[in-house]
């Protein structure tokens, strides 16, 4: 283990009042097993629920430098939360994770041998490769989250099995460039990142992870995210 690398996770929370504490405590709780150096930035966008509040209490238990808060006025979507949060992040890697729950820390130990493992740009979870999967979905959402990855394994063969994941952990100067060169907004943004990975030759591990549906709060994946979804794959195929 090199002493200098530093991990800072990034979670963007959106009326997350009730995963929020006990995902801190999972990531704290495995840093400090592992010993890696971390921060936890969150990025709360006013959410009203009161997800701010709550962590900003985290912040006292655990301390300013373990738990970073950027928060923003309102909400204003997840990539530009991203973008926020990188700004602030004094890591040499950044994980980005859902802070629903739907994302185990559990998992991120075997990111982080997996990229020491060959220097890897970015390392990737996926639900589609290994003993990955998916839980408490149904078979709509399944057949739509599979759709989605297998449309665009066929059309952009991107060399990477999950393409609308987020959990993901990035080299900072790697997410940095791959920030800036993404154009799409939504759910879009994560299948864009991994597909301007390969374009520009980073090279991509990957972990399988076990994705667990959210159990506070609401899901907001309807028609439009879909129409959405695919509007961005095309323009995706057209331009790359
Ligand atoms: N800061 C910020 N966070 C957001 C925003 N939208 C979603 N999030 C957070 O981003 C993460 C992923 O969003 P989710 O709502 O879980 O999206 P999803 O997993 O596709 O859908 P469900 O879990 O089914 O609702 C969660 O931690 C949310 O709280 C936003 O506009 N701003
Ligand atoms: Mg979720």
């Amino acid at each position: 283990m090199s002493s200098e690398d530093k991990y800072s996770i990034l979670l963007p929370t959106y009326n997350e009042r009730e995963n929020l504490p006990i995902i801190v405590w999972l990531l704290v709780k495995s840093f400090t097993e592992s010993k890696h150096e971390f921060e936890i930035i969150v990025i709360d966008d006013g959410s009203p629920d009161g997800t701010l509040e709550v962590a900003k209490q985290l912040q006292t238990i655990y301390g300013e430098s373990k738990i970073v808060l950027r928060p923003r006025e309102k909400k204003l979507g997840l990539g530009t939360a991203y973008i926020h949060g990188i700004k602030h992040a004094t890591g040499n890697f950044i994980i980005i994770m859902d802070a629903d729950l739907s994302h185990h820390p559990k998992f991120i130990p075997k990111f982080i041998a997996k990229q020491k493992e060959k220097d890897y740009d970015v390392v990737s979870g996926t639900r589609y490769s290994g003993d990955g999967g998916v839980y408490g979905w149904d078979l709509k959402r399944k057949i739509i989250s599979r759709g989605a990855n297998y449309v665009t394994q066929v059309l952009l063969r991107p060399g990477a099995s999950d393409l609308t994941g987020s959990f993901r952990l990035y080299k900072k100067s790697v997410l940095e460039k791959l920030v800036q060169s993404c154009k799409s907004k939504g759910y879009v943004f994560q299948m864009e990142m991994i597909i301007r990975a390969r374009q520009f030759n980073f090279t991509i591990g990957e972990v399988p992870i076990s994705f667990v549906d959210r159990v506070y709060g609401e899901s907001k994946l309807g028609g439009n995210e879909i129409f959405q979804f695919a509007k961005g794959l095309l323009f995706l195929f057209a331009t790359t």
